[in-house]
């Protein structure tokens, strides 16, 4: 807490009115106003940089000494070394790394938080989103919106490893969490694997007639396979790239044109071999994940080299600029959409 300056006699009358009034539950807000209501973004959390290499090392231990039936979700938080013990990487966004070793199984639930999943290694495995199974593979993203039932399993001979990214600390901040177990640990298919995929996935929607759709009409589809952003971004990246970006494309939800969830924005982006992004900041705080190449990234006064499935944490208002080495593409995802909604977003290109 910042401490305003004030003559010595003014001082202790003031902090005697603190002292009386504090068991009160009135506080002063002069003392506290300039760090408050701050004229930039200060955030509390701090660039920070995981290899992939030494965060998978400790999670295959953990695979050794807890089964994810036992665990229910056998995770390993990224936790921001500016935000200690809030299982958090920025204020408002939670991510961790999870395991599902062959035959394993990741017992259903269903939370108003909202969670996004972006697969490092491993192909075959699935999420049952409200009995609908997506088989994953390395890089496609998965949704699992608020309040849907979700178990996760592995059929396959090697372990599965992804990104969860959801939105734990704006849902804490709101103090709006609510949770439920199913008694059975897998639910039952409902529908053919990746149906919604086939309905909304190519730019299409099912036409209703007397049959209602099963998803809610909101938000559709919570499959993006990597093989369909990868094509993309590749087509994309014959013009010129955006300076600050890049070749970049954001994911959307196809029911709106809009963000992949309430609260979090997910996007790709592809910076050719010798490429060096104009800096820019934002203040939405974002996870960005490697899936090829190599690169640097100065995020504030740190710099740090980029290797595969390496994840960096870039914190609001942080000047960042990205430099290729290889062809280098990101996956990232930030509180941007809360913000937009809570009509907070800024950025600015520099
Ligand atoms: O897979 O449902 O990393 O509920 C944290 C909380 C994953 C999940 C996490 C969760 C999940």
């Amino acid at each position: 807490m910042t401490t305003a300056i004030f003559p010595n006699d003014q001082r202790a009358q003031l902090e005697q009115l603190y002292a009386a009034m504090r068991p009160e539950g009135l506080a002063p807000l002069w003392e506290v106003l300039a760090a408050l209501v701050s004229p930039t973004p200060q955030s509390p959390a701090v660039a920070h940089h995981w290899r992939y290499d030494d965060a998978r090392r400790h999670l295959m231990r953990a695979g050794d000494l807890i089964s994810a039936e036992q665990a229910e979700r056998r995770v390993l938080i990224l936790e921001n070394p500016g935000l200690p013990d809030q299982s958090a990487i920025t204020p408002s966004l939670y991510a961790g790394l999870q395991l599902i070793q062959p035959g394993e199984v990741a017992p259903a639930h269903r939370h108003t938080q909202s969670a996004l999943r972006f697969v490092m290694e491993g192909e075959g495995a699935y999420t049952t989103v409200d009995g609908e199974r997506a088989v994953m593979r390395p890089f496609d993203l998965v949704l699992t919106p608020s309040w849907q039932w979700h178990d996760h399993g592995n059929e396959t001979a090697q372990p599965m490893i992804w990104l969860d990214g959801l939105d734990i600390p704006t849902v804490r901040h709101f103090a709006a969490s609510f949770a439920e177990k199913t008694e059975a640990p897998v639910q039952a298919r409902l529908v053919p694997d990746d149906d919604s995929l086939s309905r909304y996935g190519r730019n299409l929607r099912p036409l209703r007639g007397s049959i209602a759709d099963r998803r809610p009409a909101s938000r559709p589809l919570f499959h993006y396979p990597y093989a369909e952003w990868r094509r993309s971004l590749a087509d994309l990246a014959v013009g010129a790239p955006d300076p600050h970006l890049g070749h970049a494309l954001e994911f959307i939800n196809p029911a709106d044109g809009g963000t992949v969830l309430p609260t979090i924005a997910a996007q790709v982006q592809l910076l050719p071999a010798g490429f060096t992004t104009r800096p820019r900041r934002a203040s939405d705080g974002a996870i960005h994940v490697v899936v090829e190449g190599t690169g640097t990234a100065r995020i504030g006064d740190r710099e740090v080299s980029l290797g595969a499935r390496d994840i960096i944490v870039v914190p609001s208002w942080t000047r960042l600029e990205l430099s290729a080495d290889s062809d280098l593409v990101l996956f990232s995802y930030s509180d941007r959409a809360a913000q937009q909604r809570l009509e907070l977003y800024r950025e600015d290109r520099l």
